[in-house]
């Protein structure tokens, strides 16, 4: 990827990840695939002026490693290296040490790369000398060239559990080893009453102009935190706008298990149904719908948010890039005050 103009790349390589005071910053929250498409689109047009706050609830000890796929996937999408059908893992991926793994009769239900086995091996080790997940995803997004921040939401352990009626799953077990087929009954993230948000994701806060919450799936991904001890009144406090795009349209989710979950929970799978719940946890002052779902605008206002019908999909870098643009636009149009 060609990296976005910005005047604070220097700065970002130097490991200054956030632009000095006085530059416009958004932050974005952020899980998976869908999160990282936009977050995408907003790097491209924001550069170092985006941070990223990354859930880490679905992160997990696997092989002797600790895999943190959200994070990952972030990274990975921001610096251009993403598998591009997938979302998630390396482009042109290798699995050598999968099939090794395969004839020793070791788990290979998850599918490590052998690119994105060294990404792993060296947070595990950095991890295990000691330094915070915060300083080894700065390493990693440092080497890759990445301008914007990239800030795990804790660095303390949470960990995403599902309860179904198979029993309780780990979520990676949940989600990829058992592909989300058990009915969940209800979703907790142990670890978070003990884990709080990181200086670096309060200081980007402060800096802030504005928060995104990317389309990712609302209780898996954003619900870990937006739920963390002190980031929810963080945020109900923040001053600037905060805006939100729906993961779901026309009924269905547009990537992932969020529509199959919110059915199973008894909630009605649609996009007020999102607004509805992350109006919940923080202030919400607009609520970015498609266009397949312009009939749920006025639901959406009587919730006392502000909707933008647009097309949301995000199939190409393009569309990343024009659903960023239209975000952005809304966001600065409600710290106006002008719609
Ligand atoms: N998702 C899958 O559906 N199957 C996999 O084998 C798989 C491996 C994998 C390896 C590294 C990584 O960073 C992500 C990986 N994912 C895989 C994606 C991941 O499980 C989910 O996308 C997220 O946790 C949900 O946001």
């Amino acid at each position: 990827m060609t990296e976005p103009p910005s005047p604070l790349t220097a700065a970002a390589q130097r490991g200054h990840a956030l632009p000095p005071a006085g530059q416009p910053l958004v932050v974005a929250l952020a899980g998976g695939v869908g999160g990282a498409k936009l977050a995408y689109g907003l790097y491209r047009r924001l550069g170092g002026r985006l941070a990223v706050v990354v859930n880490t609830g679905d992160d997990f000890e696997h092989w002797g490693l600790t895999v943190c796929p959200d994070l990952d996937t972030v990274m990975y999408n921001l610096a251009g290296l993403n598998h591009p059908e997938q979302g998630w893992g390396l482009a042109d991926e290798t699995f050598r040490a999968l099939a090794m793994m395969a004839r020793y009769g070791g788990e290979t239900w998850f599918r490590l790369g052998d690119g994105d086995l060294a990404t792993n091996l060296l947070r595990t080790r950095w991890l295990r000398e000691g330094r915070s997940l915060t300083e080894v995803t700065e390493r990693l997004r440092t080497a890759l060239g990445i301008a914007a921040a990239i800030l795990p939401m804790s660095d303390r352990p949470v960990r995403t559990v599902v309860h179904t009626d198979e029993g309780t799953l780990p979520f990676q077990h949940y989600f990829v080893r058992r592909r989300c087929e058990p009915r969940v009954l209800s979703l907790r993230y142990e670890g978070l009453e003990a884990a709080r948000p990181t200086p670096q994701v309060l200081a980007a806060l402060d800096a802030a102009d504005a928060v995104v919450l990317c389309p990712s799936n609302p209780y898996l991904s954003l619900d870990p935190i937006l739920l963390l001890p002190g980031l929810g009144e963080r945020l109900r406090a923040f001053a600037g706008p905060v805006v939100a795009v729906s993961p779901i349209v026309g009924g269905q989710a547009l990537k992932g298990p969020a529509a199959k979950i919110m059915a199973e929970l008894g909630v009605d799978v649609s996009a007020t149904s999102v607004a509805a719940h992350l109006a919940q946890r923080l202030r919400l002052d607009g609520f970015v719908l498609d266009t397949a779902d312009a009939d749920l605008a006025d639901a959406v206002a009587a919730l006392g948010v502000k909707p933008l019908v647009t097309d949301t999909i995000m199939r190409s870098a393009a569309d990343k890039e024009r659903l960023a643009e239209a975000v952005l636009a809304f966001a600065w149009a409600l710290r106006r005050g002008d719609c």
